[in-house]
């Protein structure tokens, strides 16, 4: 059973420049991403790469609302994921419910349980962003008690200011940023 596991967060071509909410420079880490898989495969750990997933008229949208132009529709080539993956990864889909926001892998998903089901103690995380669904998904990880590291050179966050409060407050959680 695989004790580690790599959490791939939303690589996905909405949130790459010229996407429909890009992260800056959120593409300078695909490579990066794309390594660690590689490397993470290579010594046994189990692969998840979680997905915003949203319906069309999807509670965070502004047309709703909410604070976000409209991204990773369910189905559409912005949702599609910018990393490669290999056969047997894990994909979580989260924010699937049109009145409901997820930033966290964790929120309204099968994630923990599947972790524990495979005998997973120790969780690893890249993606974006990191404000936001690294950072809600790392303090869940923390939360559902595995010990959790953040790989600091694959993860990218929308602005730099933010960036590093979050990197600070996983800190305090227990996250230990590598
Ligand atoms: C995200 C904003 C809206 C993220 C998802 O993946 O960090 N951010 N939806
Ligand atoms: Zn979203």
């Amino acid at each position: 059973m695989p004790e580690e596991a790599l959490i791939v967060v939303d690589m996905q071509r909405d949130f790459m420049p010229g996407g429909a909410l890009p992260v800056p420079d959120g593409d300078r880490i695909i490579t990066r991403c794309n390594r660690y898989i590689k490397a993470f495969m290579e010594r046994g750990a189990l692969i998840v790469a979680t997905r915003d997933w949203h319906p069309e008229n999807h509670i965070s949208f502004r047309e709703r609302g909410g604070p976000w132009p409209k991204h990773c529709v369910q189905n559409t080539p912005g949702a599609e994921f910018v990393v490669e993956l290999p056969a047997d990864a894990v994909i979580i889909s989260k924010a699937t419910e049109p009145d409901k926001e997820a930033y966290s892998g964790f929120e309204g998903t099968e994630l923990a349980e599947i972790l524990k089901k495979r005998g997973v103690k120790r969780v690893y995380i890249c993606g974006v962003a990191t404000e936001y669904c690294v950072k809600a998904t790392a303090l869940d990880a923390v939360k559902h008690g595995f010990e959790t590291y953040l790989l600091r050179d694959a993860v990218k966050g929308i602005k730099p200011e933010d960036e590093e409060l979050a990197l600070r407050e996983l800190e305090s959680a227990g996250v230990k940023v590598l």
